[in-house]
């Protein structure tokens, strides 16, 4: 099972997750730190320190990915390490990430960076947030800064990583930072969030025509657990209208999809998109799926009330078991509705090239007393994902990328330090890294690439 040539391959991170040193060189708090302030807000108390320590250590994780033969690292750039406070550029922030770009194209890994992986300074949020349209102005102004000075060596741009969690569990659910649950706000922030990719595309456009700009979406297939039930399929729409619609529409069809726009009408979408908008938000060069599981789903009067819910609109909501093994989060291993989602992407959209920037699974994955991280589950995983996205390239879809979530064991938002995704485990006492049998087994499906020989 081999990819076709010119396939990249890489691993992924956000600033984040990874970076720790939170006070460093000008940087100010974010939403984030402000909500690992809020007592309960994050499992243990954990905070944005220590993380991986990769802000030190990144030359140590450059050799790391060099050894391993990634292809191409997906990093994400902290806002509040560039514009601190959303205002004023802070060149010892962007210090940094120039070191990165410039090391990894001296390791032969190819820079992939996001703009926004969810760390808003939170003085912008004190402004409103992302419920105040300004703040999409201002990520253009972060992203025109980020582009001066990097737009020369980096070729491939993406806005934001997956707005629908900013957006609904940021402002709805309040599991999310800035941990508000305010169903308007929610869609007032997913309709700044995709101005905001529209303003930051325009950004790199004119400070670097020659290179990519594309945003990365978290897209969930969605089922109705009985397709002869109305109400299981009415559910079912209305989840997939807000987790996925409201994002892939506007962007690649240059239209918010009607029954969204009606479902949303009453938590004021129509209130918040000016005239001219959606022209804006129009356009890509390359769409990022993210892919960890599918929504199966059904209405019935015993169903979780999900108040307020991240599909907002949404209130009763069950999700029928079926049997399917789990991962640590808690969530359906389930392979197989990939490949229908990126056909789907492939033929119902106008065509642009897709990449798997996210897929990965997190396991309670513990070092050996021979000092090794034996982890079979996660190598059955990452095969079975990379067999149906070898099947939808079968079928014809233009699919360029994978990229492994995570490179490193790292902060994974509510749930702290308690899960671990990543390909190389972290030990937070001592941040020792320990490369996981799955980071072996990966390295030779970079080297090969595919699954060769492994019929
Ligand atoms: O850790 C997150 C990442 O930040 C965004 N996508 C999903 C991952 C796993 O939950």
């Amino acid at each position: 099972m081999t990819f076709p040539e010119g396939f990249l391959w890489g691993v992924a991170t956000a600033a984040f997750q990874v970076e720790g040193s939170t006070t460093a060189d000008g940087r100010s708090p974010s939403i984030w730190d402000a909500f690992c302030e809020r007592e309960g807000a994050v499992a243990n108390g954990d905070t944005g320190d220590p993380a991986a320590d990769h802000y030190r250590r990144m030359p140590e994780d450059v050799a790391l990915m060099r050894e391993l033969g990634v292809g191409v690292y997906r990093f994400s750039v902290a806002w509040p390490r560039v514009r601190p406070d959303g205002g004023e550029v802070n060149p010892a922030g962007l210090d940094f990430y120039e070191r990165l770009v410039d090391s990894l194209l001296e390791a032969g890994i190819l820079p992939w960076p996001t703009l926004y992986h969810w760390d808003l300074p939170n003085a912008l949020e004190e402004r409103g947030g992302w419920a105040n349209r300004d703040t999409a102005y201002r990520f253009a102004d972060y992203a025109a800064a980020v582009l001066d000075r990097l737009g020369d060596r980096v070729r491939t741009w993406t806005t934001l990583n997956e707005p629908w969690c900013s957006a609904f569990l940021g402002y709805a659910t309040g599991r999310h930072a800035p941990g508000r649950t305010e169903p308007e706000s929610a869609v007032a922030a997913a309709h700044h969030l995709l101005l905001a990719h529209g303003l930051g595309a325009d950004a790199v456009r004119s400070s670097a025509s020659d290179s990519q700009v594309g945003i990365t979406l978290n897209l969930f297939p969605v089922s109705a657990a009985d397709p002869d039930s109305a109400e299981d399929r009415e559910v079912a729409r209305r989840v997939d209208g807000v987790q996925n619609r409201l994002f892939l529409d506007p962007v690649l069809r240059g239209r918010y999809p009607e029954d969204v726009f009606a479902d949303l009408e009453p938590f004021g979408l129509r209130d918040v998109v000016r005239e001219g908008d959606e022209d804006v938000i129009a356009g890509t060069d390359f769409l990022g799926v993210n892919y960890y599981r599918d929504l199966h789903v059904a209405a019935t009067p015993e169903g979780e009330v999900r108040r307020p819910s991240e599909w907002v609109g949404v209130e009763r909501v069950a999700f029928p078991k079926r049997g399917l093994p789990q991962t640590d989060s808690g969530w359906d291993v389930n392979a197989e509705p990939l490949t229908g989602l990126l056909v789907h992407l492939h033929t119902d959209y106008p065509r642009v090239p897709l990449y798997i920037t996210e897929n990965g699974v997190a396991y309670a994955d513990v070092v050996g007393a021979d000092g090794r991280v034996d982890d079979p589950d996660r190598i059955a995983f990452v095969e079975q994902h990379l067999r149906a996205a070898h099947r939808a390239i079968e079928q014809g879809v233009d699919l360029r990328g994978y990229f492994y979530w995570s490179l490193l064991d790292n902060f994974e938002w509510g749930e702290g330090y308690a899960k671990r995704f990543g390909l190389v485990h972290v030990d937070y006492g001592t941040q020792r890294r320990t490369p996981k049998a799955s980071a072996a087994w990966y390295s030779r499906v970079m080297a090969d690439n595919g699954l060769a020989g492994r019929e």
